[in-house]
């Protein structure tokens, strides 16, 4: 028998005392939980992180960053700790329980605080991430998301969080472990993967699967996975869909809900262990396994090997043997994929990057059947449409009287007669009237008036509309935070309407500068208060020289050339 096979401990507690205990914690001062910690709460539970019985005390949790072990000497490379905010923390005190909630306030788990402690965070990102660079996403997430404080103790659960989405396919390290026991499954390769898989992927997980004689699990990671990346959704679709090209009865699917943290080395260390405790035996790790990309010069974070020789170093404390991730090509004579080693001489080698496949995908271009599964590739043509069928934003932005309104309604005139995608207008007046009525111009509600003109307009770039925004937005923070939230969905095209202040006064279209002269109205921009003129915005209009007609058709123009709308 599999000796991964046999079941392992979870910290749930049965369903009457949970209901009891739920009852009981309504007195306790309880923690909302955010996503991230939400997913490590549930494979602590679900022992999916095996020994921990809890989120790291402080002896742990020093011992982990330091060097990858538990106070007791255990092998465990990432702090799973329960970062706080400074305010819950003073009204915490050691000894205490605290109750766990879900973001729809579902008490899931009771944690008894043994530990609270401030960590010295620059300090984590060097020993555990390998910088303190906030170019990496985990770092990133230590420095501007996480609390100050951390809580550890011991968890009681009550109940694994909740989750409507492919509910069929999530199993704990439980069910995995009763299924390959069921199945006879005495040795099972994990595949971890963040990315649709194409042919490539195929080949090599069946080819590692066949080399160790073993069966095949795809274990996904549903959780957190790095910005930017395809969401779950599609990817479990994509999954489905590959899924049918292994023989039958060779493998099967599992979704794993972890919050990844891209930490390259430590990281493939800390999945193999997770994979152990889903039953495992053997683990595929690849050339720079969860790597979190380039660091802020622009060098990648770990070496490509980094992963493996970690890996390797701790196989037999980790339970599980590491299989060699094979770099697959297509060869075009013998039209199948090859090991990039094996290829033979003087054959043809077909292959397309991440990033060309990311060009195709936006420009609508050809995607071949040796490359991808065409139902892997409507998936992805489904959710990325092409860039002339995806939603955008145009952003005007300048001094009150610059011509902003007048352009913007042109604009959306021109791009309704082409037709296509929906057209909202925000146009600063309007918004002011139906969206931020109460707000006055001090620097919080301006700020408060761009933040919701952004969310609405994310919003319609998500839905593959098109929203053109015409406030003055005088402040650049606002207006790159609001460039983030959009830019998750779709295209921000930043079009200053670069009138000087004398032409805007001069015109004085709504006698406002005049009142603003005489002091009638207070923190008028321009006059008595800061216009940040952009300073890389994707186009800069003048309209002293052009009329509103040419300022429109110039927005065209960028939009053609940007591929945003057909030519
Ligand atoms: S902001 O700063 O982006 O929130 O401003 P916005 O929502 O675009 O509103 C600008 C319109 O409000 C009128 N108005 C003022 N503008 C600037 N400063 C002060 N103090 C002010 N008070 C009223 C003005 O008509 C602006 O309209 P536009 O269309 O820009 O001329």
């Amino acid at each position: 028998m599999n000796p991964n096979n046999a079941p392992i401990p979870e910290l749930y507690v049965s369903y009457d005392s949970a209901q009891k205990l739920k009852h009981e914690a309504g007195d306790l001062p309880s923690w909302d939980l955010s996503p991230r910690q939400i997913c490590d709460l549930e494979l602590l539970m679900n022992g999916g992180f095996n020994p921990l019985k809890g989120f790291l005390t402080e002896a742990d949790y020093n011992n982990v960053v330091d060097n990858m072990r538990l106070a007791d000497g255990t092998l465990w490379p990432m702090p799973i700790t329960l970062d706080v905010s400074g305010k819950f923390a003073e009204g915490v005190e050691t000894g205490q329980d605290i109750a766990l909630r879900d973001q729809e306030g579902v008490i899931l788990a009771i944690l008894s605080v043994s530990d609270k402690w401030t960590p010295d965070k620059s300090h984590e990102a060097e020993a555990v991430f390998g910088a303190d660079d906030i170019a990496h996403p985990a770092v990133n997430y230590l420095h501007n998301v996480a609390g100050p404080v951390y809580l550890g103790g011991a968890i009681t659960g009550l109940q694994q969080p909740i989750h409507y989405d492919f509910r069929a396919r999530r199993d704990t390290p439980n069910e995995l472990r009763a299924l390959f026991r069921k199945l006879g499954w005495r040795k099972v390769v994990a595949f971890q993967t963040r990315n649709p898989l194409h042919r490539a992927h195929q080949e090599l997980t069946f080819r590692a699967a066949r080399e160790a004689q073993a069966n095949l699990l795809i274990h996904p990671v549903v959780g957190m996975t790095k910005p930017g990346d395809v969401d779950h959704f599609t990817r479990v679709r994509c999954y489905e869909a590959v899924l049918d090209q292994y023989p039958s009865s060779t493998t099967t699917m599992s979704l794993l809900n972890l919050a990844m943290r891209m930490g390259g080395p430590r990281e493939a260390v800390w999945h193999g262990l997770i994979r152990k405790n889903h039953g495992c035996t053997h683990f595929i790790v690849g050339r720079d396994h969860a790597g979190p990309g380039k660091n802020s010069k622009g060098e990648d974070f770990y070496g490509p090997y980094d992963a493996q020789d970690l890996f390797k170093t701790h196989q037999d404390e980790i339970g599980l043997e590491m299989v060699d991730f094979k770099h697959m090509v297509y060869v075009q004579e013998k039209a199948q994929y090859y090991p990039i080693s094996e290829v033979p001489e003087g054959a043809t080698v077909l292959d397309i990057s991440g990033t060309e496949l990311r060009r195709r995908l936006a420009e609508g271009l050809e995607i071949p059947e040796w490359f991808s599964f065409p139902q892997v590739v409507a998936e992805l043509r489904r959710t990325r449409p092409p860039r002339s069928r995806q939603g955008f934003t145009v952003f005007f932005t300048g001094l009150s009287g610059s011509g902003k309104s007048t352009i913007a309604n042109a604009l959306m005139v021109k791009l309704m007669e082409m037709g296509g995608r929906p057209v909202t207008l925000l146009d600063g007046d309007v918004v002011r009237k139906n969206l931020s009525s109460e707000l006055g111009f001090s620097k919080e509600h301006r700020d408060l008036n761009i933040r919701r003109i952004g969310y609405v307009a994310s919003e319609i770039t998500k839905n593959g509309g098109i929203a053109i925004c015409a406030p003055i937005a005088p402040y650049a923070t606002t207006r790159r935070a609001v460039r983030e939230e959009i830019e998750q969905y779709g295209a921000f095209l930043e079009v200053h309407v670069a009138t000087s202040l004398e032409e805007c006064e001069r015109r004085d279209r709504k006698g406002l500068y005049k009142l603003a002269r005489e002091g009638k109205i207070k923190e008028f921009t321009g006059i008595s208060d800061p216009y940040d003129v952009p300073e890389n915005p994707e186009l800069r209009i003048e309209t002293e020289s052009s009329d509103v007609d040419n300022c429109a058709h110039q927005v065209i123009l960028k939009l053609e050339q940007l591929g945003l709308i057909a030519g």
